[in-house]
């Protein structure tokens, strides 16, 4: 589509700010240095036959040990700000105040200092997945005492680095987190319960978000100024007809994924009506007495809605969405939503099979948001495009599609900002270096720096989206018509 896919130029806003985006058991290692509690992360990839190669975090890129290398490609990048992950299990290694580790509040204190010494601004995610592992054997999410536990934990990190980090984003993706770790079982901890455990983890994750606001409003705004948000993600969900039944289908599924969490604590303290509706009357027929889907008291209703200071919005891809009633039993997260979601073959191909890039799809994700939840102050908090790349692979320093990838969406991104008013403050790029991408290992790269895993060293080398990507920054978006992009796919 010519019209929808040409390039316009301007700047985004003087204040927008640029940035890339990490989290802790993709590129720290260490995993047992220092009193590090282990995570379940550590737990399931040390699991046979769980990851790509059998591949684990154990030493990952080593930033645990490469503070000052890591700072330097920020610099050399010209971000102004970094998003990271605080490994709960490093600062509290069984998850709870029984012990303080010393060496973990270190560590974070070290590179909190050293970004603020390069006048790169902190960006804490407090969970990226890594859950302490003696959580996990007393539950995990699925236990409402986790709700205190990521209280007491999340204060510290206010006590300890609050008067540094003045954005702090609760839970990334936690959409993800619930499915793929208790639906489908391919993350940690590798559960597989349909349509249950999943709803009952995002019900504790959505009460813990508040409870950290709530803290963070009550005992430390005033003095801290900063704020309080968290990062959700969805696809872009295209009705694949102009029926109203597939479109219509096409909203379940964003409700499904997105409004689970936005709902609850940006509109009114519940779940999307439609949510409501689509599990309890599977549940019914199920022969159960009462929905799968949790349900919230009044008073918890109360506490949860309006603690968002800012939505973090991560997006990858964007899939076609057609209405299909599902009659497969025992019903779970997916039948529940009656649809099929696939993508268009004729979108150009990523590195990994569930990634098209689809650069309109970004701005339509970003419009829906913004008249769904009221124009929110929005952080695109990632987006970025997968790349295979074995060890024994020669780097692809010269990732063309990439470069491709982030001045198309980026543009998506100016459109959404420029001509559709969208309340959009600031972009981090997925990701700093190649990383452990989870159940893939190291098979799938998403650096703006290639990553040499063979060498102890864990070498980093700019691709040339790193320089790409350093241009967009320090023009702070198109100040020049750009010319028109002939996509090349990575694969054909
Ligand atoms: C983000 O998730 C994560 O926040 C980040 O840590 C990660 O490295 C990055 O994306 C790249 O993946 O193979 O069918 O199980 C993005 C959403 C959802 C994308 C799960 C991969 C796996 C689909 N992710 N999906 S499947």
């Amino acid at each position: 589509n010519p019209v929808r896919d040409r390039l316009i130029h301007g700047l985004f806003s003087s204040n927008f700010t640029w940035g890339v985006a990490t989290s802790a058991y993709q590129i720290e290692g260490a995993w047992n240095e220092d009193q590090r509690g282990e995570t379940i992360w550590d737990t399931f990839s040390h699991e046979p036959g769980r990851i790509v190669d059998n591949a684990n975090g154990d030493i990952a890129c080593n930033s645990y040990h490469k503070i000052d290398e890591d700072v330097a490609l920020l610099k050399e990048l010209q971000v102004k700000h970094y998003r990271f992950s605080i490994a709960w299990s490093r600062i509290l290694p069984d998850g709870t105040l029984n012990k303080i580790n010393q060496a973990g509040i270190v560590y974070y204190r070290r590179l909190i200092n050293a970004l603020v010494e390069a006048e790169i601004e902190p960006v804490v995610t407090l969970f990226h997945w890594d859950l302490p592992q003696a959580l996990q054997d007393i539950g995990g999410w699925s236990n409402e005492i986790l709700t205190v536990y990521f209280k007491n934990y999340a204060e510290l990190c206010f006590l300890e680095y609050g008067d540094w980090v003045k954005r702090w984003i609760t839970f990334n993706e936690p959409s993800i987190f619930a499915k793929a770790g208790h639906e489908h079982g391919v993350h940690a901890p590798g559960l597989k319960h349909q349509g249950t455990t999943v709803y009952r983890v995002a019900h504790t994750i959505i009460k813990a978000h508040a409870k950290v606001w709530h803290t963070y409003d009550n005992k430390y705004r005033a003095s801290q100024k900063g704020q309080v948000g968290i990062t959700l993600v969805s696809s872009w969900a295209q009705p694949s007809t102009k029926w109203q039944v597939d479109i219509m289908a096409a909203e379940r599924y964003l409700q499904f994924e997105f409004g689970w969490f936005a709902h609850p604590l940006m509109v009114n303290g519940d779940y999307p009506s439609v949510m409501k509706t689509q599990i309890l009357e599977k549940s019914i027929g199920q022969g159960l007495s009462s929905s799968r889907l949790p349900s919230f008291t009044e008073e918890e209703k109360v506490l949860l809605r309006g603690t968002v200071d800012f939505l973090g919005v991560n997006y990858y891809t964007t899939k076609l969405i057609s209405a299909w009633r599902s009659d497969a039993w025992p019903p779970g997260y997916e039948e529940d939503q009656d649809l099929k979601a696939w993508h268009d073959e004729s979108w150009p191909k990523s590195g990994a099979s569930w990634q098209k890039c689809v650069p309109w799809g970004f701005r339509l994700l970003l419009n829906w948001v913004k008249h769904e939840y009221g124009n929110p102050p929005i952080y695109v908090t990632e987006t970025g495009v997968a790349e295979k790349l074995n060890d024994q692979d020669e780097p692809k320093l010269k990732d063309v599609w990439r470069v491709q990838y982030f001045v198309s969406h980026i543009n998506e991104l100016l459109k959404a900002y420029k001509l559709d008013g969208v309340n959009v403050q600031g972009f981090s790029a997925w990701t700093l270096m190649d990383n452990f991408e989870w159940q893939d290992g190291y098979s799938t790269r998403f650096g703006l720096y290639h990553v040499d895993f063979k060498s102890p060293a864990r070498t980093r080398t700019a691709k040339s989206s790193a320089k790409k990507y350093n241009e967009i920054v320090t023009g702070n978006g198109f100040p020049v018509p750009v010319s028109k992009l002939r996509y090349i796919p990575q694969f054909k």
